[in-house]
């Protein structure tokens, strides 16, 4: 492992999905104002239901404002390589409406031919946009045993980062590769 570790080599480096929780911290929506109340949910349901005795309206309704307090989670991720040459930065596309975000592997998601040593690190800032102020999801440091263990596992390897972002974030997977 610490030979592995020291031995610096041309890896590329993705974040290919994250795992945010069903509300903030504060046991708030991530989006919009409270969820809606059972009896309210009822009420509209009533009224849907005599526009559209199937239920079908209804049920479409609810779905829409529930998935609408979702998230909206981007990421802007730094990875450093630890050994004094330039720390790279890579902007992930938002992926709106949902707690579980997935990331193409592609050349816009991935550090490409970036040194994996024994103080890399991937630093990665999550955020939960909004049309005014973005809610912080949470900040995290994968460590340089993260991505080693990353690259050894040969598939993207799920961190648990919980304890880093106050619950909010629960797990991000990284893909680590050789460089072809
Ligand atoms: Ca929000
Ligand atoms: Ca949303």
């Amino acid at each position: 492992m610490l030979l592995f570790l020291a031995c610096a080599h041309p890896v590329d480096v993705a974040l290919t999905a994250a795992e945010v929780a069903p509300t903030m911290a504060n046991a708030q929506p991530w989006d919009g104002p409270d969820n809606v109340p059972a009896e309210a949910k009822g009420a509209a349901m009533g009224i849907l239901a005599q526009l559209d005795p199937s239920g079908q309206l209804g049920t479409a309704v609810i779905a829409t404002a529930e998935a609408l307090v979702q998230p909206d989670v981007s990421a802007t991720a730094k990875y450093d390589p630890g050994d004094g040459g330039a720390a790279s930065t890579l902007v992930l596309p938002t992926v709106s409406d949902t707690t579980s975000p997935t990331w193409a592997l592609n050349p816009v998601t991935t550090f490409s031919r970036v040194t994996l040593g024994p103080r890399s690190t991937l630093s990665i800032v999550f955020v939960d946009k909004d049309v005014q102020a973005d809610d912080l999801v949470g900040t995290v440091v994968l460590s340089p045993a993260d991505l080693s263990r990353a690259e050894r596992a040969g598939e993207p390897w799920v961190v648990d980062v919980s304890a880093q972002t106050s619950g909010q974030l629960k797990s991000v997977s990284v893909s680590v590769v050789a460089s072809p």
